[in-house]
């Protein structure tokens, strides 16, 4: 190790101290069984990466009309948190802590996942160039209809009820997915809403539907127990805004009055170039009182660097998480690390999801 790093430092957020600070990243799978219920195989997968010093579980659908791709989990139904309840379980008897990210796709889904075959439900009218996968193939993103002002308060409310489900099935806390193109960012940003009514039009109005989930969510788990994802340059599911510094300035600072307990921000394309489009990650950072967590492309060097320059508390790792149940441990001694496998990141059963070696394994298989 060539610099000393705060990577394996403790960290109290909020009320719960974690061991270091690794951040396992949301990472979609499309495992979850009929109903939409995690699988007993999440349950091996989440507890594997107990030494996590925060796990964050993969994007968790608040309501049907919020999943947008097969088989992704949700976290609506009596049946989804006796599922989750066995996965917390599994993470706390191995001495770990998860969050439930709590996810409404918007205009990114497909009629056949949605309730009567309806339209998705979108701040406007205006498909997303991109294709989602349903019924086993990637499928063109269906046409989307606006929302009416009548049914906002309606998805508000499947936030809130998500989240008394999360602590029901013994959750940390919750994660908002107020990133990556889904129905918060949609409505936040302004390539997206064209909205004339109050959620449309202003920075105000783009960032309302964000910050009223923001404020449900911590209204019935806590503030001290509340984080959101953002991502304010990303290009994923074809978003964009013209103005996304003084946007994400506005709505961090509302963030802060609100005391979340951190923001998850990914900087740059998510799970693409940091450097895609200029934007100033030190103002939120100073905006923010709570925890900071860096995600996208982190390695230990980079990591290293940002906590020591004090620019993040927690750094987020996805794709090194998914390969190596035991992160922690292999950065800590320099070891090598599993190589992720493409082909098995969405759906599938046990491989390439419950079957990477721990170091330990490792050396047992080789020898
Ligand atoms: C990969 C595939 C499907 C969904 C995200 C929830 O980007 C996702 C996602 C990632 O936030």
């Amino acid at each position: 190790m060539s610099q000393p790093t705060k990577l394996f430092e403790p960290y109290r957020l909020g009320p719960i101290t974690l061991p270091n600070r690794l951040v396992m990243a949301p990472l979609t799978r499309n495992r979850a069984m009929p109903g939409m219920v995690p699988s007993q195989l999440a349950v091996e997968y989440y507890g594997q990466r107990a030494s996590a010093g925060l796990l964050i579980t993969e994007a968790s659908q608040v309501s049907q009309q919020g999943q947008g791709y097969q088989d992704t989990p949700g976290i609506y139904s009596k049946e989804q948190v006796a599922g989750w309840r066995k996965v917390t379980d599994r993470v706390h008897e191995r001495g770990g802590r998860i969050f439930i990210q709590a996810w409404h796709v918007g205009r990114i889904s497909h009629v056949s996942l949605q309730p009567d075959n309806g339209a998705p439900v979108a701040p406007s009218a205006i498909r997303a160039k991109g294709k989602t996968f349903v019924n086993g193939t990637f499928t063109e993103i269906s046409e989307p209809r606006a929302l009416a002002l009548e049914e906002i308060p309606g998805i508000i409310d499947s936030f809130k009820r998500a989240t008394a489900n999360a602590i029901a099935a013994g959750f940390d806390g919750v994660e908002i997915h107020g990133a990556n193109g889904y129905l918060l960012d949609q409505f936040a940003k302004d390539g997206t809403n064209k909205r004339t009514d109050g959620y449309g039009g202003s920075i105000e109005n783009r960032a309302r539907l964000m910050l009223e989930v923001a404020k449900v969510v911590a209204g019935e788990i806590g503030p001290e127990r509340t984080g959101i994802r953002i991502s304010p340059v990303t290009p994923a599911n074809d978003v964009s805004d013209s103005h996304p510094q003084p946007l994400f300035d506005y709505i961090v600072d509302h963030l802060n009055a609100m005391k979340l307990v951190y923001i998850h921000v990914i900087e740059g394309a998510t799970g693409g170039p940091r450097d895609i489009a200029p934007f100033d990650y030190g103002s939120l950072r100073q905006r923010f009182k709570g925890a900071y967590i860096a995600n996208n492309g982190y390695d230990f060097e980079l990591a290293t660097e940002v906590l020591a320059a004090n620019a993040a508390d927690l750094i987020a790792f996805g794709k090194p998480f998914l390969a190596n149940p035991d992160l922690v441990e292999r950065l800590k001694r320099g070891a090598p690390l599993n190589v992720p496998d493409k082909a098995t990141f969405y759906g599938g059963g046990a491989k390439g999801y419950t079957d990477y070696p721990a170091l330990g394994e490792a050396l047992d298989a080789a020898q």
